[in-house]
């Protein structure tokens, strides 16, 4: 008997459809936010990945232990993601006790096939700068009694994972318990504990006061954020009053770019010590949108880092005084040209053969001169530390307590990195893919390098 399979890209679109559609059932201003995303869209339908946009999302999870995050990551491995970057976001200006990575496709052909990625945060529950030694007792102990996969789901993962693929009759099963991981818990919450996890940090109580995890948002990309919000803003929603991430500048957008509307009050069931049912307002979960610009080499990266350091260092700036500044200080740091940005090592770019080279052509610079290699830009795939600390804090409904010492804990990358199994360093992926363009342009163009 031969068995259909079901590919983990048209898993990973099903999946995304029907986390939209639910998330847009949990949260309604989310489907407000994806609407005029499409509207701000559709005005340039001619934007290199126009074809991409319309399905593009990001979404965000929260998980309470390491062992919940391999659970996880055996879940998004069928569906074709895979663990790619670390973020410690306890050393960001307000910190918050996670630490994060984003499951994602690794391969561009596959990322254009369904482009979604789950940028996914784990609660350090026994990180002692921030919860007391009862406090991780109790929490361990809390955490331990929970699961995020019930035996059906549990099942069907463990038989993929002997196969490497979901058959096809049970792709469909298997995409709806996937996204009831993600569906808002309806199980009372212990209100006294809530407010006990609230006073230290509310990411902690959104996180482990729960019985399960929840999708905290779900983002759509937009081509132009700027005109995004100020619609957003003239249709009533209030939006966080900063655009995170290098804004445009004199050359092509770089990384990432992210805004949101703030968070909203939503009612959550609890019960209280006398058994009382309670019904309690939570402000959590927001919507989010962001743009994408071009992939930076670490070099390109560290003048992006200098030219945001150099603006933090001039105090408090207006908001348009502070636009201005970084993007003078980027106008200063970078060449304009993406040709140039790459030729000095600053981006990405995946090479791609035109035509045929006349005889004698060799080098890379020879062939692009002679109009021989394309250059085109690869897309940061990834999330920015400093923007994420910043979406994360801007809707939080209060800072929760203070905490001095918010340097890494190095030992906590490693647990993570066993947790998913194998960590890919973005920059890794961005360099394979561009070597691979290369050598593929190189044999195109039947030249062998000088
Ligand atoms: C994640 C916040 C960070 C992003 O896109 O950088 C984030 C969260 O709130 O769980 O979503
Ligand atoms: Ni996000």
């Amino acid at each position: 008997m031969t068995v259909t399979v079901a590919g983990p890209n048209e898993l990973r679109a099903a999946l995304a459809e029907q986390l939209s559609k639910m998330y847009a059932s949990e949260v309604p201003k989310y489907g407000h936010l994806v609407d005029a995303t499409n509207r701000v869209n559709a005005a340039h339908g001619d934007d290199r990945d126009a074809q991409r946009l319309g399905s593009e999302r990001h979404g965000a999870v929260r998980v309470a232990s390491f062992g919940e995050l391999e659970q996880l990551a055996a879940l998004f491995g069928l569906f074709g993601m895979q663990a790619v970057g670390y973020y410690d976001l306890r050393t960001s200006a307000t910190p918050i006790p996670v630490v994060s990575t984003a499951f994602r496709p690794i391969d561009a052909h596959d990322m254009a096939a369904s482009p979604f990625r789950m940028f996914t945060s784990t609660l350090v529950a026994d990180d002692e700068r921030f919860f007391s030694s009862d406090m991780q007792a109790e929490l361990a102990d809390r955490i331990a009694r929970r699961s995020l996969i019930g035996p059906e789901l549990a099942e069907l993962i463990a038989n993929a994972s002997a196969v490497g693929a979901i058959d096809e009759g049970s792709a469909d099963r298997f995409v709806e318990l996937a996204v009831d991981v993600f569906r808002l818990n309806a199980e009372p919450i212990d209100a006294s504990w809530h407010e006990k996890l609230d006073a230290i940090s509310p990411v902690a109580s959104d996180i482990a006061a729960a019985a399960g995890t929840h999708l905290n948002h779900l983002t759509p990309r937009v081509v132009d954020i700027g005109a995004l919000h100020q619609l957003m803003e003239d249709e009533g929603v209030t939006m966080i009053d900063r655009i995170q991430g290098p804004p445009s500048w004199d050359g092509p957008d770089v990384l990432l770019q992210q805004t949101s509307f703030r968070a909203l009050d939503e009612t959550r069931h609890f019960v209280n010590a006398d058994g009382d049912h309670l019904e309690r307002t939570v402000r959590v979960r927001f919507g989010e949108v962001e743009q994408r610009g071009i992939a930076l080499t670490p070099a390109g990266r560290s003048k992006v880092d200098a030219a945001m350091d150099a603006v933090k260092q001039m105090g408090p700036l207006s908001e348009p005084e502070r636009v201005a500044a970084l993007r003078n200080e980027l106008n200063a740091r970078l060449d304009a040209s993406f040709a140039v940005l790459v030729a000095n090592g600053d981006a990405y770019a995946e090479y791609r053969p035109v035509g045929t080279a006349a005889e004698g052509l060799r080098s890379v610079d020879e062939l692009i001169a002679a109009g021989n290699i394309a250059l085109v830009p690869i897309t940061y795939e990834d999330f920015l530390p400093a923007s994420a600390a910043g979406i994360f804090a801007s809707n939080l409904a209060h800072d929760g307590a203070a905490v001095d010492d918010v340097s890494a804990r190095l030992g906590d990358a490693e647990r993570l990195r066993e947790a998913v199994g194998t960590l890919h360093d973005p920059y890794a992926l961005y360099e394979a893919h561009q070597s691979a363009s290369l050598v593929h342009t190189r044999n195109a163009l039947g030249v062998t390098p000088r």
